[in-house]
């Protein structure tokens, strides 16, 4: 574990408010609940930097964080939660395809989804839309700890056929344990000195 210098920049609803900054930018998806703004929490040891909470649905803007002057994190509203309005389902919809379209400093989007359960239709095309705008995706399979041992090689046999990726660069990831802390920063690392 390291320090890291972690900051709330600001939250968007379209491109006139996104921050402008020279740094390599990551965006996180996944579904409501899924545990997105636990993960940047547990990746800059804070508590409550990023809102998490039991309430699905609680992050409806892009909501961008500045990690050690080298990296942005994007926490993005999560996706399939029943309670939605029309509205609300084509107001992300335009949200997050004007960010993966114009963004300049995107470099990678983090799919996060739930180890102990099959990536749903609307993983499969967020990770999707992502290839098709030439963004790079790393897959994130997080709550680890609540998956039994005997269990995690067919649940991950399952991520990978449904989103199409290999089996060995799925992240195995808990934001109670902080595993997979060291292996997803590595990559990050990797991505933000690539910039
Ligand atoms: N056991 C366990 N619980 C987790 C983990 N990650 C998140 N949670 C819990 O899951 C719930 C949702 O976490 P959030 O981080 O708020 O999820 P989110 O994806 O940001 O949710 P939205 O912003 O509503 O889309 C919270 O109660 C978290 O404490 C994990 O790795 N293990
Ligand atoms: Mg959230």
């Amino acid at each position: 574990m390291r320090y890291h210098d972690a900051k709330f920049i600001t939250s968007a609803i379209n491109k006139e408010s996104w921050p402008k900054h020279d740094l390599a930018e990551v965006v996180l998806a996944g579904r409501s609940n899924v545990g997105k703004s636990s993960l940047i929490n547990t990746l800059c040891n804070r508590k409550q930097l990023a809102y998490t909470g039991n309430t699905p649905g609680k992050t409806r803007m892009l909501n961008f964080f500045e990690i050690d002057n080298k990296i942005v994190f994007v926490d993005a509203p999560g996706y399939g939660y029943a309670k939605r309005s029309f509205k609300e389902l084509e107001d992300f919809g335009y949200l997050m395809e004007e960010y993966f379209a114009l963004r300049d400093n995107l470099k990678a989007l983090i799919l996060i989804v739930d180890l102990r359960h099959k990536p749903t239709k609307d993983d499969v095309m967020m990770i999707d839309f992502a290839r098709s705008n030439n963004v790079n995706t790393i897959v994130v399979a997080t709550k680890y700890d609540k998956v039994k041992k005997s269990e995690i090689n067919k649940q991950l046999n399952i991520i990978s056929q449904t989103l199409n990726v290999n089996k060995e660069n799925i992240i195995q990831f808990s934001s109670l344990t902080r595993k997979g802390y060291e292996e997803l920063w590595n990559i990050l690392d990797d991505l933000s000195s690539e910039s």
